[in-house]
């Protein structure tokens, strides 16, 4: 397959297979003239070096990477042949970096707003001004509210310094969207039931069976976890997938679930009391490691074959057959736990469910399972403690915060929103934005920008002009992840050999960083000598910073420079040896399938469903996933990417798109259940894989900052849509599935037939 990729198909088939295959075969076919897209610039390979160390971040899975460099510019990408985790290969979106590095539309010099927020007029100022700005509005926020009055939205490896600088300055608000947008419910949910968090350490490489819910592996790229799937089903695992759209991973299915959105909780329940029914459970597991057997069997009593099948609006076969399925192969089964779960807002109860499917199986610490994988432990680096007066009005917001006794850690986005726009419990007046584009990713854009409109000043610290940064006062220019030292990287491989290694690497600059751009411990300790915290500055620079988190496991930028980027040891196999016990982190030491915790907090204590409201006539649900080749919309503006992928096309039913008079190319818009229309149009994708109930567009489209000259305003932004969210009791995380679209065609509104 590889021989015959252009890098054109490399691109477009980003997805499952070109995940795996590395870029330099590619190149051997562009030297030999067969692709028409020069992939290097002319000339050759003979003057170059090959720079290690680099650590990807064109999104947060952190494959490890070499430049190759002429003339101090970066002119390809490649996987770091000593990597145990990605190896040779990066995914479209890791060999497309360089576009980031020389896009000439990314931010170059700090610059400050003299328009209107989310209208700016770029100044260019000096860094000094720009901190004395900075420090000074900062510093008129906690002189006048306290710190409490400063907020911080922050996402990415380079916010990890600047955040411990915002806690030590006591500031209470602090929301990242990787939790409270994506897996803050599998992790809380999971640990609530399992007592460990299992992210995505899931070893389908060694199932004999795997279940995907949701989770479209393949256009969802993580690169070595595609890579462990993929194995997974060369080794013939078979695969079960419940989507109701024909996603990457649905192709590749033995079973492909046609779900009805936002019943899975019932699937789940269906099939467990199918399990548990026929007796065809792991027996001995759940005896030994389990609490609540028998109320969980009384609970899901009710999801007989029958009540399930017309719930979800699928085969009573099939449930059936997937069931049997799983238990034919229990434990080597890899029930994944799912990443992105903020769907619907009753999401909690779906991943413990998922948590108690898998313990039925016993699928924990064994060959396929999820497995409690050991890495090695690396230090931090602090701010001194300092003791803040605890004024009892500081604690309002945490006490509001309690409402959600499972919430992930930091402030649920939403109150934190509200707080903004009502000053109540306490006004919140200044904003730090490091590394998230919130205007794209924290549903209700209206009402983020109502907040962002109510403060006294924002500063935005970015690499690229994506739409967050129209919101900035002051402007801050980042270097980028291949130009800067930054956070350690580190794993373990128990797939690829006999024997398990783990590694660390640290991110290394490739190239020097052009214009003026800096990196996060040069900002941040510049805004502390100005905010008169010189002397607690815990490292002088990047570098300090990441020998101090080394220095715990006896290395340094100087010894890794020398190992090519990567330390590697042996590791420990996660699968239990014979004779031990797994361990649980709950409270009971056992897997809590009836949890006492929940009980107490009056929520279900064993996993329950909740219907999602139905889509009005004329309308469907509108879901959404990933492009393979794209990163949210941070990688809109890559020139390679979206020229393979310029918009989001919309999946529509055949036979609804038949009866509408739509056909497949052509140009729609969207209008939401509150009348909200799609600022941007795009193609309609017409195909029998996707249910009646809904429609699908990749998240990240509709740029609409025209400083972003590539991705301006290409396809459709689908957070603009979701206007209305569910914000769930347990967590404080809001789901967004519950948002309803119909179709614009020249200018007519068309409904949905249902
Ligand atoms: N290329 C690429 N890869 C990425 C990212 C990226 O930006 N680009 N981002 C990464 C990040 S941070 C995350 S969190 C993950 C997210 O990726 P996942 O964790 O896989 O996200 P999900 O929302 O579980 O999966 C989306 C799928 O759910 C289906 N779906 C929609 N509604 C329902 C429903 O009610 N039930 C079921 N069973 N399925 C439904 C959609 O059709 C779609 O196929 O991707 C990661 N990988
Ligand atoms: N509608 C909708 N909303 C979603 C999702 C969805 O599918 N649909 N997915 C959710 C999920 S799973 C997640 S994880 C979140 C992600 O939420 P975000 O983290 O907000 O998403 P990104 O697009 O990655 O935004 C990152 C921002 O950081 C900038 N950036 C990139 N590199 C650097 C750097 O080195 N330094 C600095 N300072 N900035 C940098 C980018 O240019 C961009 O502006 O979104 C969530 N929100
Ligand atoms: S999966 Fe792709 S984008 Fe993500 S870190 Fe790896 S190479 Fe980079
Ligand atoms: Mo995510």
């Amino acid at each position: 397959m590889a021989m015959n990729l252009t890098r054109r198909n490399l691109l477009k088939t980003a997805s499952l297979a070109a995940a795996s295959v590395p870029l330099s075969k590619v190149v051997a076919k562009a030297e030999t003239g067969i692709a028409k897209v020069p992939l290097i610039p002319p000339g050759s390979f003979k003057k170059t070096k090959t720079v290690t160390g680099g650590v990807c971040e064109m999104c947060f899975w952190r494959c490890q990477l070499v430049g190759k460099v002429r003339d101090n510019r970066l002119i390809k990408l490649e996987g770091n042949p000593k990597s145990i985790d990605n190896g040779l290969n990066l995914c479209a979106r890791g060999n497309s970096g360089i576009k980031l590095v020389y896009d000439p539309d990314r931010l170059k010099y700090p610059m400050k707003n003299i328009g209107k927020r989310g209208a700016p007029k770029w100044k260019k100022i000096s860094w000094e001004e720009a901190l004395d700005t900075c420090a000074a509005k900062l510093q008129a926020t906690i002189d006048k509210y306290g710190p409490k009055g400063i907020g911080v939205w922050y996402h990415g490896a380079s916010a990890h310094y600047p955040t411990a600088y915002f806690e030590y300055l006591g500031v209470p608000n602090m929301y990242e969207p990787a939790f409270y947008q994506c897996r803050g419910q599998t992790a809380m949910a999971m640990m609530q039931t399992l007592g460990f968090v299992p992210n995505e350490d899931v070893d389908m490489a060694n199932s004999k069976a795997m279940l995907l819910v949701g989770c479209h592996l393949g256009e969802n790229i993580h690169l070595s976890h595609v890579k462990n799937f993929l194995k997974g089903l060369e080794n013939g695992s078979k695969l079960v997938v419940v989507d109701p759209r024909f996603s990457a991973s649905a192709a590749k299915a033995h079973i492909w679930v046609k779900i009805k959105p936002g019943t899975d909780t019932a699937f789940l329940l269906g099939l467990m009391n199918y399990m548990l029914g026929k007796g065809c459970y792991n027996k001995s597991f759940v005896d030994k490691h389990c609490l609540g057997l028998n109320k969980l069997k009384t609970h899901v009593a009710e999801w007989s074959i029958e009540k399930t099948a017309k719930e979800c609006d699928i085969p009573g076969k099939q449930i059936v057959e997937v069931a049997e399925l799983l238990c034919e192969h229990a434990p080597h089964v890899a029930v994944h736990p799912g990443r992105h779960a903020a769907w619907y807002g009753n999401d909690f109860q779906r991943v413990r469910a998922n948590a108690c499917l898998t313990a039925l199986l016993g699928a924990i610490d064994c060959p396929g399972g999820i497995v409690q994988i050991k890495r090695m432990s690396t230090g931090h680096v602090h701010w001194p403690k300092v003791e803040h007066e605890e004024d009892p009005e500081d604690m309002a917001l945490a006490e509001m915060e309690e409402k959600y006794p499972f919430r992930p850690p930091g402030t649920p986005p939403e109150l934190m929103r509200e707080t903004m726009v009502t000053g109540k419990p306490y006004p919140i007046k200044s904003m730090v934005i490091w590394g998230t584009n919130s205007i794209k990713t924290m549903p209700n854009q209206e009402e983020t920008m109502k907040a962002l409109a109510n403060m006294d000043f924002i500063m935005v610290t970015d690499v690229s002009p994506t739409d967050i940064t129209m919101w900035a006062d002051i402007l801050l220019p980042e270097a980028c992840y291949l130009e800067r030292y930054d956070h350690i990287e580190k794993g373990t491989q128990w797939n690829q050999s006999d024997k398990p290694q783990q590694f660390v690497a640290a991110r290394m600059p490739l190239v020097e960083p052009m214009f003026e751009r800096k990196d996060s411990v040069w900002m941040i300790n510049e805004l502390a000598r100005r905010m008169g915290h010189e002397k607690d500055i815990p490292v002088k620079n990047q570098e300090e910073f990441v020998d101090h988190m080394l220095k715990e496991a006896d290395l340094s930028i100087a010894k890794l420079r020398k190992l090519d980027g990567i330390y590697i040891q042996e590791g420990e196999s996660p699968y239990l040896k014979k004779g031990d016990e797994p361990e649980f982190g709950t409270d009971s030491g056992k897997i809590e399938l009836y949890s006492e915790a929940m009980d107490d907090e009056d929520f279900p204590p064993l996993p329950t469903y909740t219907r999602t409201e139905e889509p009005p006539k004329g309308y469907a649900r509108m879901i959404y996933g990933r492009s393979p080749v794209h990163t949210f919309n941070r990688t809109a503006n890559n020139a390679w990417l979206s020229r393979e992928v310029p918009e989001n096309p919309l999946w529509l039913n055949d036979e609804s798109a038949k009866k509408m008079g739509i056909k497949d190319g052509d140009r729609v818009s969207l209008e939401n259940q509150a009348g909200k229309r799609s600022a941007g149009s795009t193609v309609v994708k017409v195909t029998p894989g996707i249910r009646k109930d809904c429609v699908f567009i990749a998240h990240g489209f509709g740029t609409f900052n025209p400083a972003m000259t590539v991705g301006y305003n290409k396809g459709i932004d689908d957070n603009s849509l979701n206007t209305k969210i569910n914000r769930e009791g347990e967590t404080g995380i809001s789901g967004m599935r519950i948002n309803f679209v119909r179709i614009i065609k020249n200018g007519k509104t068309i409904n949905i037939p249902g």
